[in-house]
């Protein structure tokens, strides 16, 4: 698609540096006669030799790209002043309306929710954004430097959209491997815009709507209020994360940049794991620590949902949200990732921190800024790499299907497309910072999910360091089975062959206790 069309020079020079390999066949046409790799391809949208854009706005209004609000085909029929819309009234571009009301006064929370309204009038009823106004009127404490400086600020950056875009914004769509780099001035001006709800033919999520098969962007949802407290604390906590991050990029320019890369197994790449012989690799496990603090130069696991980012911009604040709040320029990947297949994971590299936090769930609190001091590679991108790979969910009375070989095969198979070797890493070969992968909302077993990711590390020859999240006794007892299984030169294949045995005995005892006497004796096949 985007190969086809003629590359402005520093465009090819960036995607040179980048694309170490490129496949010769294409994603959207890997049909089962074709089954190699597809094709990789890099889009470097940030300018960073020059910050005028060269040519006017490029706009595309298609299914392979991001439908941006200031698109001369995003128009509207009235204006949401206007009572009601009649069919003979023309239609506004929208950006004008948006710009206007962005531009205008606005000098509290009742102005501020009018403005989101004003160009998403069909929403006016059925968005409740009395969340917004609570916590600006209720919760924070120095309401008018956030309408003084921050609000206007933010606005500013969103109507810099048209500036920052000459060309238009490829989506990550299913069965893709590419790339999208960003400056992260142009992430901040997206996700200004997804605070002010701008991004056209996001807000219907229903099935078979348009973007369905999208993550939403725009930020109504976590501007939802609470009949009893006003506001959820986890939203709370969200928008002091997101405020936080929108005035340290206004009080300074962040000049690096951040690649998303959507990463697909082909089949011709899936390994056929029960005949494997590499030995298990290196597997350090900790009970203290976190992914997050403890895993810097490593390839830090992102618990996450299909929909990337899951419910960051609703109620929930498990592992990935939680990540998302703190390091926020991971948002903008639901403005361009289609929700994953089994056998895809998102790659985010350079993605900077601005936030602490204590708690977790319903007791997880914003505690204050944090300065990420992370070296930056060549492209400006700090040293931070985060794969997002979905677990299945398994609902409480049916956790047992998790032992089905089919459903490890799954879950072996995303790890690995999540560990493996990427074109646009900045860490070559890290280990893997992970942990109870797919074991809190989704209900897995830490003892089959620690196990299935030491094969999939094994495989893409990284070494594994697992925090076992406090989790004294498991992480006990994960270091006797690794130490017995690496002792006794247990094989990659072996360990898959056994794990997919296990189903017989599910009820008799757990997964450690069947390996343990699997491998203690002699007969290790
Ligand atoms: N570092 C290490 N381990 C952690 C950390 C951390 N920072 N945070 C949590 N854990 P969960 P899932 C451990 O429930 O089951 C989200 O909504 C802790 O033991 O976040 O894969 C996504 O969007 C915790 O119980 O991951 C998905 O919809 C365990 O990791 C869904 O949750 C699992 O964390 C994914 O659920």
């Amino acid at each position: 698609v985007e190969q086809d069309k003629p590359r402005k020079p520093r465009m090819l020079t960036m995607a040179r540096m980048l694309a170490k390999r490129q496949k010769s066949d294409d994603a959207s046409c890997n049909t089962e006669e074709q089954l190699g790799p597809p094709v990789f391809k890099h889009w470097v949208l940030c300018n960073f030799s020059d910050s005028t854009p060269i040519d006017p706005p490029q706009d595309e209004w298609t299914p392979l790209y991001v439908k941006l609000p200031c698109s001369p085909r995003n128009t509207m029929q009235w204006d949401g002043d206007q009572q009601a819309p009649s069919h003979d009234q023309p239609r506004f571009a929208k950006w004008d309306v948006i710009r206007t009301h962005l531009q205008g006064p606005i000098r509290d929370a009742n102005d501020l929710t009018q403005v989101l309204y004003a160009y998403n009038p069909s929403f006016r009823r059925r968005w409740d954004l009395s969340g917004l106004e609570y916590y600006l009127n209720v919760v924070v404490g120095d309401v008018p430097a956030l309408f003084e400086k921050i609000i206007p600020g933010m606005a500013d950056l969103a109507l810099r959209l048209p500036q920052l875009f000459p060309e238009p914004i490829p989506f990550l769509r299913k069965g893709s491997n590419s790339a999208i780099t960003l400056s992260q001035m142009q992430i901040v001006c997206l996700l200004a815009n997804a605070f002010f709800c701008t991004f056209p033919r996001r807000n219907d999520t229903r099935r078979g709507a348009e973007h369905a098969t999208f993550p939403s962007i725009n930020f109504n949802s976590l501007f939802t209020g609470s009949k009893r407290k006003g506001l959820d604390m986890n939203r709370v906590g969200k928008l002091h994360g997101l405020f936080n991050y929108f005035r340290r990029v206004l009080s300074q320019n962040p000049t690096g940049s951040v690649t998303f890369h959507r990463r697909v197994l082909s089949p011709s790449e899936i390994p056929d794991w029960s005949t494997m012989t590499e030995p298990l690799g290196p597997m350090e496990v900790r009970s203290q620590g976190t992914i997050e603090d403890d895993g810097e130069g490593m390839l830090q696991v992102d618990f996450a949902n299909k929909f990337i980012g899951g419910g960051v911009l609703g109620y929930g604040c498990v592992q990935e949200e939680i990540r998302f709040i703190i390091n926020p320029e991971l948002l903008v990947s639901r403005l361009f990732t289609e929700e994953m297949l089994p056998h895809e994971a998102v790659l985010m590299i350079g993605a900077e921190r601005f936030s602490n936090y204590t708690g977790y769930g319903d007791t997880f609190e914003w505690a204050g800024n944090y300065v990420d001091k992370t070296e930056r590679d060549g492209l400006g991108r700090r040293k931070t790499e985060i794969v997002a790979i979905d677990a299945m969910y398994f609902p409480p009375g049916r956790a047992e299907n998790q032992y089905r070989a089919e459903m490890i095969l799954r879950e072996v198979n995303k790890a690995f497309v999540g560990f493996g070797h990427s074109e646009t890493s900045c860490l070559e070969g890290a280990g893997v910072a992970t942990g109870n992968w797919g074991c809190g909302a989704f209900n897995g077993d830490p003892e089959l999910k620690s196990l299935v990711q030491l094969i999939a590390a094994s495989v893409a020859k990284r070494p594994i360091l697992y925090f076992t999240f406090g989790d004294e006794d498991l992480a006990r007892r994960l270091r006797d089975v690794y130490e017995l299984m690496t002792g006794r030169g247990v094989s990659v294949g072996q360990l898959f062959r056994a794990l997919t045995e296990y189903w017989a005995c599910r009820r008799q005892m757990g997964i450690f206790e069947f390996l343990k006497r699997r491998f203690s004796s002699d007969a290790t096949t």
